[in-house]
C-alpha cells in the first residue's frame, strides 16, 4: 500500500503557520505531489462545529478539561475521516496544528498533566504521529505586532484563547521548545521572525532535508 507523508506546522498564534502551510502545499503540488491541506481544530464538518464552540466568545466557556476533550474529539474525527484516508492513498497531508498544540496549550499553557494528555491524545489519533513537524518560533512582540496588523486589516478582535494573557504565552513558547528538544528528529524549529520569504526558505530547506528535494524520498 502507498503511504503519503504527514507534515504539521506548530507554534504560537501569529507565527505564520497558515501562510507557510499554504505555500508548502503550492510548492509540493508544483512538484507533482497530491496534497491535502487541513487545520486543527477543524477540517471536517463536525470538527469545524467544534472549532466554533471552542473559539467563539461564550457566556459558558468550556473549563480546561472540556476544552481538552473538544480538541481531541475534533482531532479524532479529522484523523479518521481525512488524514488517514489521504495518507493511505499516497497523498501528503499538511496540517496547521496537531497533537503538539494540545501538549503546548493544554499541557504547558493550562497546566493539565502531560502524562494524561499523551494517553488521551494517543487514543484520539490511534497512534498517528507526523513524519515532520515544523515549529515556527517567533518572539512574542513580533507575533503580537502581526496579530494587531491583521486585526486592523480585517476589523476583527482577538478570540477567547488569544486573550489568555502574557504568562500563558510565555509558558506556551517554552512548552513548544521543550517538545522540540524531546523529539529533535521529528520537530524542526524554524526561526520565523523574518519576512515571509525568509521563513519560506527555511521551511522548504527543512522539508527537503527530511524527504529529499523531489518530494518523493523517505524521511532521513
Ligand atoms: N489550540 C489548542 O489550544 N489546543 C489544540 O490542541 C489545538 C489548538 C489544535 C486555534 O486558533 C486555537 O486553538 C489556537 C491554539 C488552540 N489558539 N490561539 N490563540 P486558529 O486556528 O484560529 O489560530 P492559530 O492557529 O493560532 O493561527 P493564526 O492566529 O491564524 O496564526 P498563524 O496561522 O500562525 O499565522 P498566519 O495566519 O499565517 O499569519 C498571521 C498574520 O501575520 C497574517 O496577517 C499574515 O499575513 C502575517 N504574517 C505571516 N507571516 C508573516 C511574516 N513572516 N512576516 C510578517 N507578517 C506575517
Amino acid at each position: 500500500m502507498m503511504t503519503g507523508r504527514f507534515i504539521t506546522f506548530e507554534g504560537g498564534e501569529g507565527c505564520g503557520k497558515s501562510t507557510q502551510a499554504a505555500r508548502l502545499a503550492d510548492e509540493l503540488r508544483a512538484r507533482g505531489v497530491e496534497v491535502v491541506v487541513t487545520r486543527e481544530p477543524g477540517g471536517t464538518r463536525l470538527a469545524e462545529l467544534i472549532r466554533s464552540l471552542l473559539k467563539d466568545e461564550r457566556e459558558d466557556p468550556p473549563c480546561d478539561r472540556s476544552e481538552l476533550l473538544l480538541f481531541l474529539a475534533a482531532r479524532a474525527q479529522l484523523v479518521r475521516n481525512v488524514i488517514r484516508p489521504a495518507l493511505a492513498a499516497g497523498k501528503w497531508v499538511v496540517c496547521d496544528r496537531f497533537s503538539d498544540s494540545t501538549f503546548a496549550y493544554q499541557g504547558y499553557g493550562r497546566g493539565l498533566p502531560l502524562d494524561a494528555l499523551r494517553l488521551m491524545n494517543d487514543f484520539a489519533v490511534n497512534g498517528l504521529s507526523p513524519d515532520l513537524t515544523l515549529l515556527l518560533d517567533v518572539r512574542p512582540e513580533v507575533a503580537l505586532a502581526r496579530m494587531r496588523r491583521r486585526e486592523e486589516a480585517t476589523n476583527t478582535s482577538s478570540d477567547r484563547i488569544e486573550q489568555a494573557g502574557d504568562g500563558f504565552h510565555s509558558r506556551l513558547r517554552d512548552g513548544f521548545a521543550r517538545l522540540a528538544e524531546a523529539e529533535p528528529g521529528r520537530i524542526k524549529t524554524i526561526d520565523a521572525n523574518g519576512s515571509q520569504d525568509e521563513v519560506w526558505c527555511k521551511v522548504l530547506a527543512a522539508v527537503d532535508a527530511a524527504f529529499g528535494a523531489t518530494g518523493s524520498g523517505r524521511r532521513l
